[in-house]
């Protein structure tokens, strides 16, 4: 118990009493905290040299060593094993060992300049004309030049690795992502532009041949403008803006953009709607249609645009996001007349699978800084490494990342065959049902990992000139832009509808390939055990799942996504692991990922959640309570 002269009875005291006291608990607290430091540390009421102010024994002399950033290609064991199996090549090796030497002695600072310097708009000029121009800090348009340079799009469309290609780029964009200040945002609709353009045949040479070719001063980024105020997902409904075709063939397009994501792109590919001589157009789906548009003309001004404001975010503040008013804008049809949507959905996989790698990508980073912190740490007389339990969480940390790893560049390698014509059938169709799986698994990973990688800095993970919080600012929006988790878990399912379930055949045949391969393996036998019972029980629900009614279908959506999703990664991780050069690493890694429930969907069933009356008491807890 303690009595009322005890120090931190008094502080309390004193807090009671109002603000007179305010000194005495100053002067109790600093006799509490000279009772535990050094005694080195002058006390100024004994000392008889004059104290010197700020001194450094004033503020102790302990500074805890920052964690080092070193280079991530050399310091990531499971990109460089995949490589090592997948795509030896020397050159390319060297290519990522040099890049990775780049990111940390040049692109990493620019990164934190752009996050430190965030875009402005100036809508006027000195003397008063209207200008609407994004002012972008000088790190800014380095990134730009170097992503020229280090062909970071160009990589996907040279096919030097022919059906790797993809596999090699994204490697690139895997390792720049966490540096690179979110100029990942701008690459990915500047490759989705090119592959809606390449995918049409689009009639547009010059813009494709400069989104991606490596000549800096050629090198042009898109935007990809989508959402208005009435819809971000729901795209076919939301669109208001219309085009008017023009004498000479071209368009004018008006309306109204609520987010446009790096507005300082030269290009864009947005929607509108057509309309006829008396102003009429067609709703729904089938009344859009794609356009190209520069977004500046010669003279830096804007195309028949104005830029209302730039959006105040939460993360990604080093990304340009503007309302557009389009007044006029000039543009080119892309797509046939009402295939808007279909058209897009091109660039839409492409943004997808850059979401992906760049949410393993954050994980990556985190993990990466989390394990090296803890090599210097102390707490509790020993660093944090030698904290069992600190690092069963890193660990756990781990064996995410290198499953969403895996994920990803596996989609990557589809993308790739497809685009090189050698994929099978059902490597289509699993492209087709992975990319939206890969997405919003990974991003909601990204949140949790980068989230969990932060708590394990204690209060420097919260502040801000650690450079920490604007990691886990920057991963919330991967589960928003591109579609967010429930859109795209309705994607999966529009995916299966699509392909009458041959999405899902194909999903299935390939596990259990991957499964069989496997078995041999003694070691890995516990995990391929778990993943045939959690296959089998996927199988058994989506074959009952077909003739429920479309709502409860709905329901299942994103548990479905999530199984499929943790399904995948295991089978990935055993294939992995299953390899001859693999390390005992990779067999404790598949066995870790094996532990969790793997198929939510079959459980979550089970338990009733999808029964006809759920989706009624779910609605009646959500607004239980609720006044009016
Ligand atoms: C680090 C990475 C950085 C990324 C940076 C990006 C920054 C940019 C930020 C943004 O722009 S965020 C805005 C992104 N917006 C979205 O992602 C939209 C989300 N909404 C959807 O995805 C909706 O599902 C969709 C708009 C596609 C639904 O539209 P509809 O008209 O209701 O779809 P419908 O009628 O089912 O399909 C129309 C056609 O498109 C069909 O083809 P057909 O006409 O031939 O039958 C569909 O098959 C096709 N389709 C739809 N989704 C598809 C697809 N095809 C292939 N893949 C898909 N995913």
């Amino acid at each position: 118990m303690l009595r009322s002269g005890c120090p931190a009875v008094m502080a309390v005291q004193v807090c009671f009493r109002g603000q007179r006291l305010a000194l005495l608990k100053l002067k109790l607290s600093r006799s509490v905290s000279h009772s535990s430091v050094s005694v080195s540390e002058p006390d100024s009421h004994t000392h008889t040299h004059t104290p010197v102010p700020f001194s450094r024994s004033a503020i102790g002399n302990f500074f805890q060593e920052r964690p080092l950033l070193t280079n991530p290609f050399t310091q990531d064991a499971l990109l460089r094993a995949y490589l090592q199996r997948h795509l030896p090549e020397q050159q390319l090796q060297q290519d990522l060992l040099l890049f990775g030497e780049r990111l940390v002695s040049e692109i990493e600072a620019l990164g934190r300049q752009c996050e430190l310097s965030p875009p402005v708009l100036q809508h006027y000029d000195a003397w008063g004309r209207r200008v609407d121009r994004i002012l972008t800090c000088d790190a800014w348009t380095r990134l730009k030049h170097i992503s020229a340079q280090e062909g970071l799009v160009a990589a996907g469309y040279e096919r030097t690795y022919g059906e790797w290609s993809r596999v090699y780029q994204m490697s690139k964009i895997y390792l720049f992502a966490p540096s690179a200040g979110l100029y990942t945002c701008p690459l990915a609709m500047t490759d989705g532009a090119a592959k809606v353009i390449e995918s049409l045949g689009a009639p547009v040479r010059e813009a494709f041949e400069r989104l991606t070719t490596r000549d800096e001063k050629r090198f042009w980024t898109s935007g990809q403008w989508m959402t208005e105020r009435r819809g971000g997902s729901d795209v076919s409904s939301g669109t208001e803006t219309v085009a008017r075709r023009q004498q000479d063939g071209g368009f004018k397009l008006y309306g109204f953009k609520w987010f446009t994501s790096a507005t300082d792109a030269d290009m864009t590919l947005t929607l509108a709607r057509i309309t006829d001589r008396l102003g009429r157009s067609t709703a729904g789906s089938r009344g859009l249609s794609l356009f190209l548009a520069e977004v500046w003309d010669s003279e830096g001004l804007c195309n028949g645009i104005e830029v209302q404001r730039l959006k105040d975010k939460l993360g990604t503040r080093q990304v340009p996001t503007a309302e557009l008013l389009l007044d006029g804008m000039s543009a080119q049809l892309l797509s046939e007349e009402g295939r808007g949507v279909a058209s897009i959905a091109n660039m839409l996989t492409i943004t997808r699978i850059h979401n992906t790698v760049c949410a393993v990508g954050a994980m990556r980073r985190i993990t990466h800084l989390c394990r090296e912190y803890a090599r210097k740490r102390a707490a509790f007389g020993k660093l944090l490494k030698d904290h069992a339990l600190h690092v069963q969480t890193l660990s756990r940390l781990e064996v995410e990342t290198r499953a969403a790893f895996l994920f990803a560049m596996e989609v990557c390698r589809l993308l790739g065959r497809e685009e090189n014509k050698s994929a099978s059938d059902r490597e289509t169709l699993l492209l087709r049902l992975l990319t939206p799986v890969a997405k919003l698994y990974t991003a909601k990973q990204a949140v949790s990992v980068v989230s969990e990688g932060l708590e394990s800095f204690g209060g420097q993970g919260y502040i801000e000139d650690t450079g920490l919080p604007s990691m886990l600012r920057d991963a919330q929006v991967l589960s928003i832009w591109e579609g967010t988790t429930n859109v795209l878990s309705l994607d999966v399912l529009r995916s299966i509808a699509k392909s009458s379930g041959s999405v899902l055949q194909a999903f299935f045949t390939d596990v259990t390939e991957r499964l069989l391969a496997a078995e041999a393996s003694a070691a890995l036998r516990p995990a391929v055990t778990s993943l045939n019972t959690s296959l089998s029980s996927l199988k058994r629900f989506t074959l009952t799942a077909a003739a429920r009614p479309s709502e409860t279908l709905e329901l299942s959506a994103r548990d479905l996504a999530y199984s499929l999703a943790r399904v995948y990664m295991g089978a990935l991780l055993v294939d992995h692991a299953a390899w001859e050069n693999a390390t005992h690493m990779d067999i404790y890694t598949a066995l870790r990922w094996c532990d969790q429930d793997l198929c939510p969907v079959v459980s979550r069933d089970a338990a009733g959640c999808y029964d006809p009356q759920t989706a009624a008491m779910d609605t009646a807890l959500v607004y239980d309570g609720l006044q009016n």
